[in-house]
Protein backbone atom coordinates (compact mmCIF):
# COMPACT_ATOMS: atom_id res chain seq x y z
CA UNK A 1 0.00 0.00 0.00
CA UNK A 2 2.77 2.73 1.18
CA UNK A 3 4.35 1.70 -2.34
CA UNK A 4 1.61 2.61 -4.07
CA UNK A 5 1.06 5.77 -2.51
CA UNK A 6 4.90 6.82 -2.80
CA UNK A 7 4.46 6.07 -6.64
CA UNK A 8 1.78 8.62 -6.67
CA UNK A 9 2.89 10.60 -4.90
CA UNK A 10 5.72 11.48 -6.64
CA UNK A 11 3.91 10.95 -9.91
CA UNK A 12 2.17 13.80 -8.58
CA UNK A 13 5.29 15.74 -8.53
CA UNK A 14 5.93 14.97 -12.01
CA UNK A 15 3.14 16.93 -13.14
CA UNK A 16 0.43 14.23 -14.36
CA UNK A 17 -2.27 15.34 -12.21
CA UNK A 18 -3.14 19.29 -11.74
CA UNK A 19 -5.93 21.00 -10.28
CA UNK A 20 -7.52 24.10 -11.07
CA UNK A 21 -10.17 24.78 -13.99
CA UNK A 22 -9.79 23.05 -17.21
CA UNK A 23 -11.80 22.55 -20.97
CA UNK A 24 -11.86 19.54 -21.71
CA UNK A 25 -11.70 18.53 -25.10
CA UNK A 26 -15.63 18.01 -24.88
CA UNK A 27 -16.33 21.31 -23.93
CA UNK A 28 -16.53 20.18 -20.01
CA UNK A 29 -15.34 22.37 -17.96
CA UNK A 30 -13.11 20.11 -15.33
CA UNK A 31 -11.79 20.87 -11.60
CA UNK A 32 -8.60 18.60 -12.37
CA UNK A 33 -6.85 17.59 -15.36
CA UNK A 34 -4.75 14.21 -16.51
CA UNK A 35 -1.78 13.45 -18.35
CA UNK A 36 0.44 10.21 -17.60
CA UNK A 37 2.53 11.45 -20.46
CA UNK A 38 5.13 12.87 -18.07
CA UNK A 39 5.69 9.43 -16.34
CA UNK A 40 8.55 8.99 -19.38
CA UNK A 41 10.30 11.32 -17.72
CA UNK A 42 11.44 9.05 -14.78
CA UNK A 43 12.68 5.53 -15.99
CA UNK A 44 12.79 4.89 -12.17
CA UNK A 45 8.90 5.37 -12.08
CA UNK A 46 8.31 3.94 -15.34
CA UNK A 47 9.80 0.74 -14.16
CA UNK A 48 8.09 0.77 -11.18
CA UNK A 49 4.98 1.40 -13.27
CA UNK A 50 5.75 -1.30 -15.58
CA UNK A 51 5.88 -3.78 -12.93
CA UNK A 52 2.79 -3.11 -10.98
CA UNK A 53 1.25 -3.01 -14.21
CA UNK A 54 2.37 -6.73 -14.69
CA UNK A 55 1.29 -7.50 -11.70
CA UNK A 56 -2.02 -6.91 -12.51
CA UNK A 57 -1.91 -9.25 -15.30
CA UNK A 58 -0.94 -12.07 -13.73
CA UNK A 59 -3.91 -14.21 -14.42
CA UNK A 60 -3.82 -13.08 -17.99
CA UNK A 61 -3.08 -15.17 -20.97
CA UNK A 62 -0.94 -13.30 -23.36
CA UNK A 63 1.74 -13.81 -25.99
CA UNK A 64 2.13 -10.35 -26.45
CA UNK A 65 1.74 -6.53 -24.97
CA UNK A 66 0.54 -3.62 -27.20
CA UNK A 67 0.62 -0.20 -25.41
CA UNK A 68 -2.10 2.03 -26.66
CA UNK A 69 -0.16 5.14 -28.50
CA UNK A 70 0.93 7.93 -27.34
CA UNK A 71 0.73 7.56 -23.36
CA UNK A 72 0.96 4.05 -22.94
CA UNK A 73 3.50 3.01 -25.80
CA UNK A 74 6.62 3.79 -23.09
CA UNK A 75 4.70 1.71 -20.22
CA UNK A 76 4.16 -1.47 -22.84
CA UNK A 77 7.59 -1.07 -23.88
CA UNK A 78 8.92 -1.18 -20.33
CA UNK A 79 6.55 -4.36 -19.65
CA UNK A 80 7.75 -5.87 -22.94
CA UNK A 81 11.73 -5.41 -21.45
CA UNK A 82 10.99 -6.64 -17.71
CA UNK A 83 8.97 -9.64 -19.08
CA UNK A 84 10.62 -10.57 -21.96
CA UNK A 85 7.03 -10.48 -23.92
CA UNK A 86 7.47 -8.89 -27.24
CA UNK A 87 5.85 -5.53 -28.28
CA UNK A 88 3.70 -4.80 -31.23
CA UNK A 89 2.62 -1.21 -31.97
CA UNK A 90 -1.10 0.03 -33.07
CA UNK A 91 -0.49 3.32 -35.39
CA UNK A 92 -2.83 6.03 -34.81
CA UNK A 93 -3.29 6.43 -38.26
CA UNK A 94 -2.61 4.20 -40.90
CA UNK A 95 0.35 5.11 -43.10
CA UNK A 96 -1.09 5.02 -46.08
CA UNK A 97 1.46 3.25 -47.93
CA UNK A 98 3.06 0.51 -48.54
CA UNK A 99 1.92 -2.87 -45.76
CA UNK A 100 -1.30 -1.63 -44.81
CA UNK A 101 -0.86 -2.45 -41.43
CA UNK A 102 -2.80 -0.98 -38.99
CA UNK A 103 -0.32 -2.59 -36.23
CA UNK A 104 3.32 -3.02 -36.36
CA UNK A 105 5.57 -6.29 -35.48
CA UNK A 106 5.87 -9.62 -35.23
CA UNK A 107 2.86 -11.73 -34.33
CA UNK A 108 0.78 -14.72 -35.80
CA UNK A 109 -2.63 -14.95 -36.14
CA UNK A 110 -4.88 -16.06 -33.11
CA UNK A 111 -1.85 -14.69 -30.20
CA UNK A 112 -3.36 -13.07 -27.43
CA UNK A 113 -2.55 -9.77 -26.83
CA UNK A 114 -2.37 -7.61 -23.75
CA UNK A 115 -3.51 -4.49 -24.41
CA UNK A 116 -2.21 -1.42 -21.79
CA UNK A 117 -4.05 2.01 -21.40
CA UNK A 118 -3.27 4.93 -19.53
CA UNK A 119 -6.60 5.96 -18.86
CA UNK A 120 -10.25 4.97 -19.01
CA UNK A 121 -12.98 7.09 -19.41
CA UNK A 122 -16.20 5.96 -21.47
CA UNK A 123 -14.48 2.78 -22.21
CA UNK A 124 -15.02 4.55 -26.15
CA UNK A 125 -11.03 4.00 -27.12
CA UNK A 126 -10.61 0.93 -25.69
CA UNK A 127 -13.36 -0.84 -27.39
CA UNK A 128 -12.39 0.84 -30.51
CA UNK A 129 -8.62 -0.34 -30.13
CA UNK A 130 -9.65 -3.63 -29.39
CA UNK A 131 -11.58 -3.83 -32.75
CA UNK A 132 -8.66 -2.48 -34.82
CA UNK A 133 -6.71 -5.21 -32.67
CA UNK A 134 -8.86 -7.98 -33.39
CA UNK A 135 -9.18 -7.29 -37.42
CA UNK A 136 -5.83 -8.21 -37.32
CA UNK A 137 -6.59 -11.74 -36.82
CA UNK A 138 -5.24 -11.43 -32.79
CA UNK A 139 -7.24 -12.43 -29.57
CA UNK A 140 -7.81 -9.99 -26.76
CA UNK A 141 -9.05 -10.91 -23.75
CA UNK A 142 -7.11 -8.32 -21.03
CA UNK A 143 -6.68 -4.90 -20.95
CA UNK A 144 -4.34 -3.10 -17.69
CA UNK A 145 -4.76 0.40 -17.29
CA UNK A 146 -3.35 2.80 -14.88
CA UNK A 147 -6.40 5.10 -13.83
CA UNK A 148 -10.05 4.73 -13.99
CA UNK A 149 -12.08 7.91 -14.09
CA UNK A 150 -14.80 6.09 -13.03
CA UNK A 151 -17.20 7.11 -15.67
CA UNK A 152 -18.87 4.04 -17.11
CA UNK A 153 -15.68 2.58 -18.89
CA UNK A 154 -14.67 -0.92 -16.86
CA UNK A 155 -18.35 -1.94 -17.19
CA UNK A 156 -18.99 -1.45 -20.98
CA UNK A 157 -15.66 -3.36 -21.39
CA UNK A 158 -16.87 -6.13 -19.03
CA UNK A 159 -20.30 -6.34 -20.69
CA UNK A 160 -18.41 -7.11 -24.04
CA UNK A 161 -16.59 -9.84 -22.38
CA UNK A 162 -12.90 -8.33 -21.44
CA UNK A 163 -11.23 -7.97 -18.58
CA UNK A 164 -9.66 -4.38 -17.50
CA UNK A 165 -7.76 -4.05 -14.53
CA UNK A 166 -6.59 -0.72 -13.06
CA UNK A 167 -4.04 0.21 -10.77
CA UNK A 168 -6.24 3.76 -9.45
CA UNK A 169 -9.27 5.42 -9.49
CA UNK A 170 -9.83 9.12 -9.39
CA UNK A 171 -11.61 9.00 -6.34
CA UNK A 172 -8.04 6.60 -4.83
CA UNK A 173 -6.11 9.34 -6.13
CA UNK A 174 -7.47 12.25 -4.95
CA UNK A 175 -8.33 10.55 -1.65
CA UNK A 176 -4.49 9.94 -1.89
CA UNK A 177 -3.04 13.61 -2.40
CA UNK A 178 -5.79 15.21 0.43
CA UNK A 179 -4.00 12.55 2.97
CA UNK A 180 -0.99 14.02 1.86
CA UNK A 181 -1.93 17.50 2.11
CA UNK A 182 -1.56 17.67 -1.90
CA UNK A 183 -4.59 18.63 -2.32
CA UNK A 184 -7.16 21.06 0.18
CA UNK A 185 -10.27 20.14 1.44
CA UNK A 186 -12.29 22.72 -0.36
CA UNK A 187 -10.36 21.27 -4.06
CA UNK A 188 -10.98 17.47 -2.73
CA UNK A 189 -15.22 18.44 -2.23
CA UNK A 190 -14.69 20.31 -5.88
CA UNK A 191 -13.49 17.55 -7.49
CA UNK A 192 -15.60 14.61 -6.20
CA UNK A 193 -19.03 16.80 -6.62
CA UNK A 194 -17.88 17.35 -10.25
CA UNK A 195 -16.83 13.27 -9.98
CA UNK A 196 -20.32 12.23 -8.36
CA UNK A 197 -21.80 14.66 -10.87
CA UNK A 198 -20.29 14.69 -14.59
CA UNK A 199 -21.94 17.71 -16.09
CA UNK A 200 -23.11 16.76 -20.06
CA UNK A 201 -21.31 18.52 -22.80
CA UNK A 202 -22.09 21.36 -23.55
CA UNK A 203 -24.12 21.52 -26.98
CA UNK A 204 -22.88 23.25 -29.63
CA UNK A 205 -25.37 25.58 -31.13
CA UNK A 206 -25.49 26.13 -34.61
CA UNK A 207 -25.66 29.66 -36.12
CA UNK A 208 -28.47 30.08 -38.23
CA UNK A 209 -28.42 30.64 -41.65
CA UNK A 210 -29.59 34.39 -41.17
CA UNK A 211 -27.22 34.99 -38.77
CA UNK A 212 -24.21 33.69 -40.51
CA UNK A 213 -21.47 36.49 -41.79
CA UNK A 214 -21.32 35.54 -45.22
CA UNK A 215 -19.45 37.92 -47.34
CA UNK A 216 -19.61 36.97 -50.16
CA UNK A 217 -22.15 38.53 -52.85
CA UNK A 218 -22.98 35.10 -54.35
CA UNK A 219 -23.02 33.37 -50.55
CA UNK A 220 -25.86 35.82 -49.25
CA UNK A 221 -27.72 35.36 -52.49
CA UNK A 222 -27.33 31.93 -51.94
CA UNK A 223 -28.74 32.23 -48.33
CA UNK A 224 -31.40 34.32 -49.25
CA UNK A 225 -33.19 32.00 -51.71
CA UNK A 226 -32.80 29.47 -49.24
CA UNK A 227 -34.73 31.78 -46.68
CA UNK A 228 -37.30 32.51 -49.28
CA UNK A 229 -37.73 28.61 -50.94
CA UNK A 230 -37.14 27.73 -47.07
CA UNK A 231 -34.82 24.93 -48.84
CA UNK A 232 -31.31 23.93 -48.34
CA UNK A 233 -31.54 21.36 -50.97
CA UNK A 234 -29.19 21.65 -54.06
CA UNK A 235 -29.98 18.96 -56.48
CA UNK A 236 -26.80 17.28 -58.53
CA UNK A 237 -27.54 16.80 -62.24
CA UNK A 238 -25.57 13.73 -63.59
CA UNK A 239 -27.27 13.10 -66.73
CA UNK A 240 -25.58 13.08 -69.90
CA UNK A 241 -28.23 15.00 -72.01
CA UNK A 242 -29.01 18.86 -72.53
CA UNK A 243 -32.72 17.32 -72.92
CA UNK A 244 -32.71 15.48 -69.80
CA UNK A 245 -31.27 18.21 -67.80
CA UNK A 246 -33.57 20.84 -68.54
CA UNK A 247 -36.37 19.06 -67.68
CA UNK A 248 -34.68 17.85 -64.57
CA UNK A 249 -34.83 21.38 -63.92
CA UNK A 250 -37.79 22.45 -64.84
CA UNK A 251 -38.82 19.22 -62.14
CA UNK A 252 -37.39 20.14 -59.50
CA UNK A 253 -36.46 23.96 -59.86
CA UNK A 254 -39.17 25.37 -57.24
CA UNK A 255 -37.75 22.73 -54.37
CA UNK A 256 -33.65 23.90 -54.74
CA UNK A 257 -31.17 26.75 -54.05
CA UNK A 258 -29.09 25.46 -56.93
CA UNK A 259 -28.74 23.05 -59.60
CA UNK A 260 -25.38 21.59 -59.59
CA UNK A 261 -23.69 20.26 -63.26
CA UNK A 262 -20.98 18.16 -64.31
CA UNK A 263 -21.04 19.98 -67.90
CA UNK A 264 -18.19 17.87 -69.26
CA UNK A 265 -20.66 14.73 -68.84
CA UNK A 266 -23.27 16.21 -71.26
CA UNK A 267 -23.06 14.90 -74.72
CA UNK A 268 -24.19 17.28 -76.68
CA UNK A 269 -23.56 20.40 -74.79
CA UNK A 270 -23.87 24.06 -75.97
CA UNK A 271 -24.23 27.82 -74.80
CA UNK A 272 -27.58 27.31 -76.26
CA UNK A 273 -28.32 25.07 -73.68
CA UNK A 274 -26.68 27.25 -70.95
CA UNK A 275 -29.16 29.90 -72.53
CA UNK A 276 -32.00 27.57 -71.81
CA UNK A 277 -31.01 26.69 -68.65
CA UNK A 278 -30.57 30.43 -66.98
CA UNK A 279 -34.16 30.82 -67.92
CA UNK A 280 -35.15 28.46 -65.96
CA UNK A 281 -32.93 29.34 -62.78
CA UNK A 282 -34.21 32.19 -63.36
CA UNK A 283 -38.10 31.81 -63.35
CA UNK A 284 -37.33 29.01 -60.54
CA UNK A 285 -34.77 30.83 -58.63
CA UNK A 286 -32.37 28.88 -58.53
CA UNK A 287 -28.06 29.28 -58.61
CA UNK A 288 -26.01 26.82 -61.45
CA UNK A 289 -23.41 25.76 -59.69
CA UNK A 290 -20.58 23.69 -62.05
CA UNK A 291 -18.59 21.25 -60.08
CA UNK A 292 -15.77 21.07 -62.14
CA UNK A 293 -13.27 20.42 -59.37
CA UNK A 294 -10.24 22.64 -60.38
CA UNK A 295 -7.21 20.98 -58.83
CA UNK A 296 -3.99 22.65 -61.29
CA UNK A 297 -1.56 25.19 -61.22
CA UNK A 298 -3.50 29.02 -61.69
CA UNK A 299 -2.62 29.58 -64.80
CA UNK A 300 -4.14 26.39 -66.12
CA UNK A 301 -7.47 26.70 -64.20
CA UNK A 302 -7.66 30.15 -65.38
CA UNK A 303 -8.07 28.50 -69.10
CA UNK A 304 -10.67 25.81 -67.93
CA UNK A 305 -12.55 28.17 -66.00
CA UNK A 306 -12.85 30.63 -68.96
CA UNK A 307 -11.98 29.27 -72.04
CA UNK A 308 -12.51 25.81 -74.24
CA UNK A 309 -16.38 24.54 -75.05
CA UNK A 310 -17.59 24.79 -71.31
CA UNK A 311 -16.55 28.92 -70.99
CA UNK A 312 -17.60 28.24 -67.11
CA UNK A 313 -17.00 31.28 -66.32
CA UNK A 314 -19.25 33.29 -68.39
CA UNK A 315 -22.06 31.50 -66.73
CA UNK A 316 -21.79 29.82 -63.50
CA UNK A 317 -23.01 31.39 -60.79
CA UNK A 318 -20.68 28.70 -58.19
CA UNK A 319 -18.03 26.35 -58.84
CA UNK A 320 -15.66 23.94 -56.98
CA UNK A 321 -12.70 23.72 -56.61
CA UNK A 322 -9.61 21.31 -54.74
CA UNK A 323 -7.37 24.15 -53.01
CA UNK A 324 -4.36 21.33 -53.69
CA UNK A 325 -2.38 24.21 -55.39
CA UNK A 326 -2.85 26.65 -52.81
CA UNK A 327 -4.18 29.83 -52.02
CA UNK A 328 -2.99 31.92 -55.31
CA UNK A 329 -4.16 29.49 -57.57
CA UNK A 330 -7.56 30.32 -56.62
CA UNK A 331 -7.31 34.40 -57.66
CA UNK A 332 -8.20 33.04 -61.08
CA UNK A 333 -12.01 32.45 -60.33
CA UNK A 334 -13.59 36.11 -60.76
CA UNK A 335 -16.93 36.80 -60.30
CA UNK A 336 -17.93 33.50 -59.00
CA UNK A 337 -18.76 31.74 -55.44
CA UNK A 338 -15.63 29.44 -54.86
CA UNK A 339 -16.59 26.26 -53.12
CA UNK A 340 -13.43 24.75 -51.93
CA UNK A 341 -13.18 21.08 -51.47
CA UNK A 342 -11.81 20.05 -48.10
CA UNK A 343 -12.97 17.03 -47.35
CA UNK A 344 -14.60 14.27 -49.96
CA UNK A 345 -17.62 11.93 -49.01
CA UNK A 346 -16.30 8.61 -50.74
CA UNK A 347 -14.43 5.97 -48.81
CA UNK A 348 -10.56 5.86 -48.61
CA UNK A 349 -10.41 9.57 -49.50
CA UNK A 350 -7.19 11.07 -48.87
CA UNK A 351 -8.93 14.12 -47.37
CA UNK A 352 -7.60 13.37 -43.59
CA UNK A 353 -7.61 15.39 -40.66
CA UNK A 354 -4.70 17.01 -41.62
CA UNK A 355 -4.94 17.55 -45.04
CA UNK A 356 -8.76 19.18 -43.87
CA UNK A 357 -6.71 21.36 -41.54
CA UNK A 358 -4.42 23.03 -43.83
CA UNK A 359 -7.39 23.06 -47.28
CA UNK A 360 -9.61 25.11 -44.42
CA UNK A 361 -6.43 27.49 -43.70
CA UNK A 362 -6.30 27.87 -47.57
CA UNK A 363 -10.63 28.51 -48.02
CA UNK A 364 -10.13 30.78 -44.94
CA UNK A 365 -7.56 33.10 -46.36
CA UNK A 366 -9.05 33.47 -50.07
CA UNK A 367 -11.78 35.81 -50.40
CA UNK A 368 -13.70 34.73 -53.14
CA UNK A 369 -14.32 31.60 -51.44
CA UNK A 370 -17.80 31.44 -50.34
CA UNK A 371 -18.18 28.10 -48.66
CA UNK A 372 -16.44 24.06 -48.02
CA UNK A 373 -17.40 20.87 -49.21
CA UNK A 374 -17.17 18.84 -45.97
CA UNK A 375 -18.47 15.73 -44.54
CA UNK A 376 -17.84 17.29 -40.78
CA UNK A 377 -18.38 20.46 -39.08
CA UNK A 378 -16.38 23.33 -39.92
CA UNK A 379 -16.11 26.95 -39.82
CA UNK A 380 -19.42 29.39 -39.01
CA UNK A 381 -17.64 32.39 -41.36
CA UNK A 382 -18.27 29.91 -44.41
CA UNK A 383 -21.13 28.03 -45.81
CA UNK A 384 -21.34 24.35 -45.67
CA UNK A 385 -21.99 22.29 -48.53
CA UNK A 386 -22.41 18.40 -48.19
CA UNK A 387 -22.67 15.73 -50.94
CA UNK A 388 -23.15 12.01 -50.24
CA UNK A 389 -27.01 12.49 -49.07
CA UNK A 390 -29.81 9.58 -49.69
CA UNK A 391 -32.38 8.57 -47.92
CA UNK A 392 -33.07 5.16 -49.67
CA UNK A 393 -29.22 3.75 -49.67
CA UNK A 394 -26.05 3.86 -47.76
CA UNK A 395 -23.94 4.03 -50.54
CA UNK A 396 -22.79 2.35 -54.19
CA UNK A 397 -20.35 -0.51 -55.10
CA UNK A 398 -18.26 2.59 -56.49
CA UNK A 399 -17.06 3.78 -52.85
CA UNK A 400 -19.54 6.65 -52.34
CA UNK A 401 -20.76 6.40 -48.66
CA UNK A 402 -24.65 8.60 -48.19
CA UNK A 403 -25.68 9.92 -44.82
CA UNK A 404 -29.16 11.07 -44.21
CA UNK A 405 -31.01 14.77 -44.46
CA UNK A 406 -31.00 14.14 -40.66
CA UNK A 407 -27.27 13.29 -40.11
CA UNK A 408 -25.64 16.19 -42.39
CA UNK A 409 -28.48 18.64 -40.62
CA UNK A 410 -28.00 17.76 -36.91
CA UNK A 411 -24.67 15.77 -36.99
CA UNK A 412 -22.10 18.71 -39.23
CA UNK A 413 -24.73 21.79 -39.09
CA UNK A 414 -24.33 21.18 -42.95
CA UNK A 415 -26.07 24.11 -44.20
CA UNK A 416 -26.38 22.36 -47.94
CA UNK A 417 -27.23 18.95 -48.63
CA UNK A 418 -26.62 17.78 -52.28
CA UNK A 419 -28.46 15.31 -53.74
CA UNK A 420 -27.58 13.07 -56.74
CA UNK A 421 -28.70 10.32 -57.91
CA UNK A 422 -31.18 10.46 -54.97
CA UNK A 423 -33.35 12.41 -56.79
CA UNK A 424 -32.93 12.26 -60.47
CA UNK A 425 -32.63 8.44 -60.58
CA UNK A 426 -36.44 8.25 -58.89
CA UNK A 427 -39.29 7.60 -60.69
CA UNK A 428 -40.55 11.23 -59.99
CA UNK A 429 -38.25 13.68 -59.15
CA UNK A 430 -40.20 16.39 -58.79
CA UNK A 431 -42.10 14.55 -55.74
CA UNK A 432 -38.64 13.54 -54.52
CA UNK A 433 -37.46 16.65 -54.96
CA UNK A 434 -40.12 17.98 -52.28
CA UNK A 435 -39.39 15.37 -49.70
CA UNK A 436 -35.93 16.09 -49.59
CA UNK A 437 -36.63 19.99 -49.09
CA UNK A 438 -38.91 19.47 -46.57
CA UNK A 439 -36.99 16.43 -44.47
CA UNK A 440 -33.61 18.73 -44.97
CA UNK A 441 -35.62 22.17 -43.77
CA UNK A 442 -37.12 20.43 -40.68
CA UNK A 443 -33.87 18.49 -39.66
CA UNK A 444 -32.35 22.39 -40.03
CA UNK A 445 -35.08 24.10 -38.03
CA UNK A 446 -34.80 20.97 -35.50
CA UNK A 447 -31.11 21.68 -35.54
CA UNK A 448 -31.48 25.04 -34.02
CA UNK A 449 -33.67 24.29 -30.62
N1 LIG B 1 -19.56 14.73 -54.87
C1 LIG B 1 -19.64 13.70 -53.97
N2 LIG B 1 -18.74 13.64 -52.96
C2 LIG B 1 -17.75 14.55 -52.79
C3 LIG B 1 -17.70 15.61 -53.72
C4 LIG B 1 -18.60 15.68 -54.73
O1 LIG B 1 -20.50 12.85 -54.05
O2 LIG B 1 -17.00 14.45 -51.83
I1 LIG B 1 -16.28 17.03 -53.50
C5 LIG B 1 -20.48 14.88 -56.02
C6 LIG B 1 -20.48 13.73 -56.97
C7 LIG B 1 -21.85 13.75 -57.51
C8 LIG B 1 -22.69 14.23 -56.35
O3 LIG B 1 -21.92 14.70 -58.56
O4 LIG B 1 -21.83 15.00 -55.55
C9 LIG B 1 -23.30 13.12 -55.52
O5 LIG B 1 -24.13 12.30 -56.30
P1 LIG B 1 -24.97 11.07 -55.71
O6 LIG B 1 -25.96 11.66 -54.70
O7 LIG B 1 -25.63 10.50 -56.91
O8 LIG B 1 -24.00 10.11 -55.08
Amino acid sequence: MQQREDFLLKAYELGIIKFGNFTLKSGIESPFYVDLRPLSSSPQLLKTLANNLLELADDAPYDLICGVPYAALPMGTTMSLASGTPLIIKRKENKGYGTKRMVEGVYEDGQNCLLVEDVITSGQSLLETIDEIEREGLNVTDCVVVLDREQGGIEKLKKKGYTVKTLFTINEVIEILHRYHRLSDGELSRVKNFLNNPPAPPEVKRVPLEQKQIQHPVGKRLVDIALKKKSNLIASADVITTAELLKLAEEVGDHVVALKLHTDIIKDFSMDFIENLKKIAKEKDFLLFEDRKFADIGNTQELQYKEGIYKIGSWADMITSHVIAGEESLKVFDNVGVVAIVEMSSKGTLTDDYYIGKALNVAESAPNVMGVVAQRKVSDDLLLFTPGVNISTSGDNKGQQYNTPERVMRGYHTDFMIVGRGIYQSANPKEVAQEYQSLGWAAYEASLS
